[in-house]
């Protein structure tokens, strides 16, 4: 699978690792927007949101779980974050492997 989010989480791709569990995976994004701008992905491959079936909202769920930690651990959590999830273009996706950004260290506007 030609997936740059599963080669992440292959290890076959370096990544600034943030947090891991059994199934969901947290890194630095490459090109921040934000002072704080972690990914946070499921290690299993689902293209797009438009995808999820029913047994994917335990880790859509875990996700969440995970952001609530990762705010804690980068010190947004008092400050205010967002959790934003791009679905097809008009979102602007480009990486076809869900993912949820983590935003925040700064005031954020209302589009990013
Ligand atoms: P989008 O929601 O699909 O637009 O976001 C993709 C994000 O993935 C974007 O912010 C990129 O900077 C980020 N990213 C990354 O962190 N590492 C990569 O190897 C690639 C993209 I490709």
């Amino acid at each position: 699978m030609d997936c740059i989010f599963c080669k992440i989480v292959k290890g076959e791709i370096p990544s600034n690792k943030i947090y891991e569990d059994e199934h969901v995976m947290a890194f630095h994004d490459i090109q921040p927007a934000a002072p704080v701008h972690a990914l946070i992905i499921p290690k299993k491959h689902i293209a797009t949101m438009n995808d999820a079936g029913e047994e994917d909202w335990k880790v859509i769920g875990d996700i969440h779980r995970a952001a609530q930690h990762i705010a804690k651990e980068l010190g947004v959590a008092e400050t205010g974050y967002r959790l934003v999830n791009n679905c097809g273009k008009d979102a602007g996706q480009v990486v076809f492997h869900i993912h949820y950004h983590l935003l925040g260290g700064k005031k954020l506007g209302l589009t990013h």
